[in-house]
């Protein structure tokens, strides 16, 4: 299964560490397309590439429209995250979206309003329980 992790990146990398356990877990569930989202220095990917800002967009589509299955923690507002959840909802991806109650934001209403309850889920969890988390998610597709 192909799975396409999304993470703030120019939104700020305050929750890094987050995503790499994240992405630890989704590896035991198939290939993610997106693990430099993790990387702690982007630069050590090569992603300023030499196609830009252009590049980085086009091959990101591409490997969305590749996966299954999108998760995006979105606990840390980002403007690509939100770009890339409405891609997904528009190419009827299955979306998880997971948001930490704990970090004092309030869900944009376009995310939490975009649970249906089967195809797009947001759920909210705490730090402890995130590989909990996907493992029910999983355990159901
Ligand atoms: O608006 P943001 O930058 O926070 O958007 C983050 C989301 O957009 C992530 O889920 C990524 O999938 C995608 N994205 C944004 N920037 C990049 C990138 N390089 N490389 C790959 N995916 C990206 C930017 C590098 C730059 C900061 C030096």
């Amino acid at each position: 299964m192909k799975v396409y992790f999304c993470g703030s990146i120019r939104g700020g990398r305050d929750d890094a560490a987050i995503y790499r356990r994240i992405v630890e877990k989704l590896k035991g569930y198939g290939t993610v397309l997106t693990e430099h989202v993790t990387c702690a220095e982007l630069t050590c990917t090569g992603e300023v590439s030499e196609g830009g800002d252009r590049q980085i967009h086009d091959r990101d589509v591409s490997w969305l429209q590749e996966a299954e299955v999108v998760v995006a923690e979105v606990s840390l507002p980002s403007l690509g995250v939100g770009y890339e959840l409405g891609r997904a909802v528009h190419m009827k991806k299955r979306v998880l979206c997971l948001f930490r109650p704990s970090s004092g934001r309030r869900l944009s209403a376009m995310i939490r309003g975009a649970d249906d309850g089967e195809r797009f889920l947001v759920r909210d969890y705490s730090e402890q329980e995130v590989e909990s988390v996907l493992e029910e998610f999983f355990s159901k597709i």
